[in-house]
Formats: C-alpha cells, sequence, structure tokens
C-alpha cells in the first residue's frame, strides 16, 4: 500500500512535508485539500486528522500530522542511512532542537514575513541556508517555490497598495 500526503502547496508545512519525502527519496500520492476551499473541514478528511491540518500523512494505518513529526518518521522508516536523522542521541537532539525551533518559534514568526516576498539578501545566513536548500533538496523549485509564489500572491493580494 502506497504512501498518501494531504497537501496544499501554498502551506509552508505542506510543501517541507512534500521536501522531506524528496529528501528521503521516497515517492507520495499527494492529495489535495484545498484551504482555501475549507476542504480540510470535510468529514472524510476529519476523519483522517481531527485537527484538520495539512501536511498529514497517511501510512498504512498510521495517519500522523504535522509537517516535522512527518519528517521525522519517513526519514525513520524509509531513510536509506540514518544520516537526515541519525540514531545517536547527541546528533539527533541537535535536530529535535532545530525541528522545535521551528515549531515553536521560527515559523510562527516568518510565515507572513516570507510570503510576500521580502529581500532576503541583507540577511546572510538565511539566504545562504535557503540556497543550500535549493540545491540540496531533490525537486526544490517544483515542490517548493511553486508553492510559495502562490501563498505569496494570496497574500498580497489581501494587502492595501503600498502596504508591504
Ligand atoms: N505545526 C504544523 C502546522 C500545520 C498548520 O497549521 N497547517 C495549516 C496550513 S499552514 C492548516 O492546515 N490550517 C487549516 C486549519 O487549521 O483548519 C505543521 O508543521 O504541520
Amino acid at each position: 500500500m502506497g504512501i498518501t500526503l494531504y497537501h496544499f502547496p501554498p502551506s509552508g508545512p505542506s510543501r517541507g512535508a512534500l521536501l522531506s519525502a524528496k529528501s528521503v527519496g521516497i515517492d507520495v500520492d499527494v492529495q489535495i485539500i484545498d484551504l482555501f476551499k475549507n476542504e480540510q473541514l470535510k468529514e472524510d478528511f476529519i476523519k483522517v486528522n481531527p485537527q484538520h491540518t495539512v501536511p498529514t500523512l497517511v501510512d498504512g494505518d498510521l495517519s500522523i500530522w504535522d509537517s516535522h513529526a512527518i519528517a521525522a518518521y519517513l526519514a525513520t522508516a524509509y531513510g536509506k542511512d540514518d544520516s537526515l536523522y541519525p540514531k545517536d542521541p547527541k546528533r539527533r537532539a541537535v535536530i529535535d532542537q532545530r525541528l522545535n525551533f521551528d515549531c515553536g518559534t521560527l515559523y510562527p514568526r516568518i510565515r507572513a514575513i516570507c510570503a510576500v516576498g521580502w529581500d532576503i539578501t541583507p540577511y546572510a545566513n538565511v539566504a545562504a541556508w535557503v540556497s543550500r536548500c535549493s540545491l540540496a533538496i531533490p525537486g526544490y523549485a517544483e515542490a517548493n517555490q511553486v508553492g510559495a509564489d502562490a501563498f505569496g500572491k494570496a497574500v498580497r493580494s489581501k494587502l492595501a497598495p503600498g502596504q508591504l
């Protein structure tokens, strides 16, 4: 049985889960849940994820959500080796810290900023990290940039002229 990823390209966490699958090197069956149409509130999806968020991954009898949990699961279950999610407790602790930092601190603060196309070049470390991601993750342009641009367009459409 295949793995299903319930996904909405404009969602950053959802793109993160798709990029995790690509980094691990597995194919997932992508099912689009259009948040702009409130499809996440449909009864069928609530049965899969009562918290009605994307991304949500279904692998056999496992239904798991939150992009960070999905990334850790895919790397553990399907990684060719443990390089993406090391078994060594100290190396893993560093990765868990980064995942928790993203979940609790970074993403809640930057999601609005990233979407609207602010110039990140003055932030050399951030710009270098984005550049490394785009080179290192297979399918980055298709799996990330298209959705990021769509989200940016949707956010900008809600802003008053010159508000950016
Ligand atoms: N921490 C979660 C955030 C998931 C999340 O908030 N997803 C949003 C889209 S970015 C969502 O599905 N919202 C729909 C809803 O809450 O009904 C993750 O990393 O997956």
